[in-house]
Order: C-alpha cells, then structure tokens, then sequence
C-alpha cells in the first residue's frame, strides 16, 4: 500500500508568500505559480544599476496603475536590518530562500561573498523569523542543492545519501541546510530543505552550461558566432525544467510536517549529450575528434570546429556525477517532473532561436 500523503492541494487564502531571488530563473516561476494560486507575493530583488526585473515585468502591475497582489522590494541577504523590516512589514506566511550567488565556478573566484550571502544570508533570514516571535506563524523554504552531494559517496542520491561539497558554493549551502534544520527542530519551525538538481529553462542565467549551449546553438546557426568554448564535456547531471521544480518547492511547504525533499528527474546525462541534442535541433551534427585540449593542457582544436574546450572553464575540484532519486516526493507528494530532458533542450533552443533572429533583425 503507498503511504498516505500528508498534503493538501488546498490552502486558506488569501496567503502571502515573501521570496528572495525573485529576480532569478526560479523566482520567476515561482512567482508566477503562487499568483495563479491566488497568493499575494512580495519578491525582494536587488538594486542595480540597469534594470534586472527582465524575467517579472510581465507579473507587475504599476501600484498607480491598479490592484495588484505583486510587490517588489529592495533587499539583500547581507543586509540583517534590511530583511528583519522585510518580514516585519510583510508578515508573510511562507517564505522561499531562493536568493543566492548560484553559481558554482564564480564561487572559487568569489567564496568570502558566497559564504556571506548563501550561508549566513540563510541564518540571517532565520534570524529574522525568530526575532519577530514568527516562528509557529511562517513557513521557511531554503533552496538547497544537489551540489552538497559533491564529491560521489553513492548513487542515485536520496535525502540519505552524505553530503561531500566540492566547492565555496556547496560548502556555503551545507551551512545553509543544517541552519535550517538546526531552526526546525531547536525551535519547532515549519522549516524545510528542498534538494533539487539542475533544472533549466529558456529563462536560466546565460552563463549555466545548459543556456550557454542553447543560445551558442541559436547563434552559431545565424553566423553570429563561430564556436562553442566549454569546459569539461563529461560532467554527468539530472537535468530537469525549473518549472516542474517550483510546483515541487511549494508542494515541499505544503506538507504537514517539515523535512526535507529531493527533487530529480531520475535520469542523467553528460555535459556532450546535452550538446549533442541542442545542435540536432538546427540538424547538425558534432564532430568531436578535432575536439580537445594539448599537452600543455590549451585548447587545441582542428579547423573549423562547432565546439572546442577552453581549460578556463575546468573547475578546481568538479562534480562528477548527480542522479537523483525523487521516490520520497513521488511517495508523499505527489510530485514527479513532466518535462524530459529531450523536450527541455527542444524548449530552450526554440526560444533562442527566436531572440537570436530578434538581435540579428536589430543590427
Ligand atoms: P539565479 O542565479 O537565476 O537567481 C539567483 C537570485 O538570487 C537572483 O534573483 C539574484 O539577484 C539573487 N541574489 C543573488 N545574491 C543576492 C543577495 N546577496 N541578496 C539578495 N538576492 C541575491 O538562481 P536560480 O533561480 O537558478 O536558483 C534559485 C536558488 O536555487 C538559488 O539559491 C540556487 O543556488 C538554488 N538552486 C538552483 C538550482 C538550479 O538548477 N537552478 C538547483 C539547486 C539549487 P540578481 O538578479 O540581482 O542577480
Ligand atoms: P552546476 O551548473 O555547476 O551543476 O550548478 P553549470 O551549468 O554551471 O555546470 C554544469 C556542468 O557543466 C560543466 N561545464 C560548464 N559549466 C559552465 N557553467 N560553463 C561551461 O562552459 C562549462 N563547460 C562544462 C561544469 O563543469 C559542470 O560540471 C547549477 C547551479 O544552478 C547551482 O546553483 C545549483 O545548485 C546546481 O546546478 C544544482
């Protein structure tokens, strides 16, 4: 008999919700979810000296303009003051920590700043709810990461399988994870780890390995670039659509009880594959025998080449292998993903496709 699961489709509303990074890929979608659920939704974004609300101008309305259940604010997870006012002012009933410095190589460059803003940034947020006596009255989400499964200890990897981070970024949102459960079980709040692997969309920053593929596909196929540079092409990860995954994080909150979740597709894939499928989508093939680097470990390429490896792009220390086992969300939430890794490169070549005609219309 499958176990019951302990969650419900249906919540009291109206309900509001506070999400950090909501100027990221998966802030974006998540906001999108919880408006059409009904939500209001406070979104905290970052200021900066262009615009960078690109992936929410379409939820926004101008307040002036008329009612709307979408609000943004400024805010930064190095800033305890700041976020204190946020949650006093917003009151909300769940909060998602999805804000982050995501990526994995700028953490060797930049780990001070990642540690500061992945892992106490989590501990300031705590913080917060604790300092406002919110601990029984709001829900906290913290975005964590198949990344702190590093170094391969076994697979595929369930919410028991130990953590060996690779990287400033893994070892920050170690610290991220153990926070929150230390604030769940020290002071009894709804507080809850979300473990996803990749997951990508047209919308995914341009510089994560499945983006910069699609759009030097859609590129490469209008002569606005020649080749491709990456790094190491044998990287296996379980790729999955961001979209899926924050039906997932809300699910995660929606749960009785507070614990933490793998969400995965089950499947994994390398780095080449994934090249492979993207430049079959404009119907070329990859030769990868001019493909390498030399002795003194250059990028080395023969004539004219769609893809070359460009050391720079190798880690210090590398991920080898992410596969996800989702059977404890399948189980008791409900939740499995719907888009296949084929279907998702289809997706995102198709979109770049389509700005890269709109850039090429343009110069
Ligand atoms: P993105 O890089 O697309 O978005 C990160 C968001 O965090 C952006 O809105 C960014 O703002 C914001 N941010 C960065 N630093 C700060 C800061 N100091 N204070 C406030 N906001 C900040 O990431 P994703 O949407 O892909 O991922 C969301 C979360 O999930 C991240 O925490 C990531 O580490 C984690 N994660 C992601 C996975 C994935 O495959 N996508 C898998 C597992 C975990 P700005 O727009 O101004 O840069
Ligand atoms: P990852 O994503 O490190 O898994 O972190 P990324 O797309 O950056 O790398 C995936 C794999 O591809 C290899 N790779 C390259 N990566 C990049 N960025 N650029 C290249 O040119 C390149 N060539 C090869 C990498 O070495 C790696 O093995 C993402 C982020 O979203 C994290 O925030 C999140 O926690 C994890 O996924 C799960």
């Amino acid at each position: 008999m499958r176990p019951q699961a302990k969650f419900s489709e249906s919540v009291a509303l109206p309900r509001t919700a506070l999400i950090t990074g909501v100027t990221g890929q998966d802030g974006a979608y998540l906001s999108q979810l919880l408006l059409n659920k009904g939500y209001i939704v406070h979104g905290v974004k970052r200021r900066a000296s262009l615009f960078n609300t690109s992936r929410i101008d379409h939820l926004y309305t101008d307040p002036h303009e008329g009612p709307t259940r979408f609000f943004l604010h400024h805010g930064d997870l190095t800033d305890s003051t700041n976020l204190i006012r946020l949650v006093q002012e917003t009151k909300p009933d769940e909060i998602y920590n999805l804000a982050a410095q995501s990526h994995v190589q700028v953490s060797f460059e930049t780990p001070e700043y990642t540690a500061n803003a992945d892992g106490i940034g989590t501990l300031r947020l705590l913080e917060a709810i604790r300092i406002l006596g919110r601990e029984k009255a709001t829900k906290f989400y913290q975005a964590s990461t198949s990344e702190l499964y590093g170094l391969v200890q076994a697979v595929p990897q369930s919410e028991t399988t130990p953590f060996y981070p690779r990287s400033p970024y893994a070892a920050a949102k170690l610290y991220a994870y153990w926070i929150t459960v230390n604030y769940r079980e020290a002071y009894g709040m709804h507080a809850t780890n979300g473990i996803l692997f990749n997951h990508e969309s047209p919308l995914r920053g341009e510089t994560f390995v499945t983006r910069k593929i699609t759009r030097a596909v859609a590129a490469i196929e209008l002569g606005l670039q020649k080749t491709l540079y990456l790094g190491n092409l044998d990287a296996k990860r379980d790729w999955g659509h961001a979209r899926d995954y924050v039906e997932g994080m809300w699910r995660i909150v929606q749960h009785e009880t507070p614990e933490d979740w793998v969400l995965a597709t089950g499947v994994t894939t390398t780095v080449r594959r994934f090249v492979e499928l993207a430049f079959k989508e404009i119907g070329r093939e990859i030769n990868w025998s001019g493909v390498g680097v030399d002795e003194q470990g250059r990028c080395a390429r023969s004539g004219d080449v769609l893809v070359a490896i460009d050391p720079v792009y190798f880690r210090p220390t590398e991920v080898d292998l992410l596969l996800g086992d989702p059977t404890k969300a399948r189980t008791l939430l409900g939740w499995e993903h719907s888009t296949s890794m084929e279907q998702l490169v289809a997706e995102m070549v198709a979109s770049d496709r389509q700005a890269a005609a709109r850039q090429k219309a343009n110069v």
